[in-house]
């Protein structure tokens, strides 16, 4: 086993290898007081098997295969979109769905196919963000945060990252990667989540 790194106190290990969530949890969590650390930037190579069947499952899977390697608290991101029409797929799939390797340009333009013909309520759709940590106690939390939409006709936007540029925001009358980063983190399923995470974390004097 590789060895563990113990000078991580006043630190967070995000696990994720996932470049847009890390971008928007860096700026979540900005000022919190610790420094947010990813996992090639912490040192540890390990890549958990996300076999649960909720994003509650996976994001705890996530946070305990990372918990021996180091003693700084450890935070996950599960994700997904559910979209209603479709049974809520992709959900806990939603990485996987038609393969890790397809581009979100096809994963999105599958998604708008399978609607074609359903109109009005029936696009409903959301992103599901479960956060884990692990605290160096052992103790395990988890929060959850969510943001409703419709499945767009058409792709649109360039921020943000993965299914973005197809969930639209009906209030907004945006997708969210039309949005600001710091609008997106506003609202989102993942500010949501992390915030709560934050709030929880402070007030047991991990973090401010
Ligand atoms: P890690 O497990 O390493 O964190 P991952 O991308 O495999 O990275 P998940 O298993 O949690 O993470 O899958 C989340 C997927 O859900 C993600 O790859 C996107 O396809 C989608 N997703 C989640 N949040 C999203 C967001 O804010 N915008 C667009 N798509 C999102």
């Amino acid at each position: 086993m590789k060895e563990r790194i113990t000078d991580l106190k006043g630190r967070i290990v995000f696990a994720t290898s996932n470049e847009g969530k890390m971008k928007e949890v860096r700026m979540i969590l900005s000022g919190c007081g610790c420094e947010v650390l990813s996992l090639r930037e912490a040192g540890i190579d390990v890549d958990a098997e996300e076999n649960g069947t909720t994003f509650e499952e996976n994001a705890i899977i996530k946070v305990k295969a990372i918990r021996p390697f180091t003693d700084a608290v450890v935070l996950a991101d599960d994700s997904g979109l559910e979209v209603d029409y479709l049974d809520k797929a992709p959900g806990v799939y939603s990485a996987r769905f038609m393969g890790h390797d397809t581009s979100y340009e096809l994963k999105n333009r599958e998604i708008i196919r399978r609607l074609s013909g359903v109109e009005g309520e029936e696009r409903s759709a959301r992103f599901v963000c479960v956060i884990a940590a692990s605290l160096p106690d052992g103790r395990i939390l988890t929060t959850r945060g969510t943001i409703e939409g419709v499945i767009a006709h058409e792709p649109s936007g360039t921020g943000g990252f993965g299914y973005d540029p197809i969930v639209l925001v009906p209030e907004l009358g945006k997708t969210t990667a039309e949005l600001e980063a710091e609008e997106k983190n506003r609202i989102s399923h993942r500010g949501k989540a992390l915030r709560q995470m934050r709030e929880k974390l402070r007030a047991l004097g991990y973090c401010s």
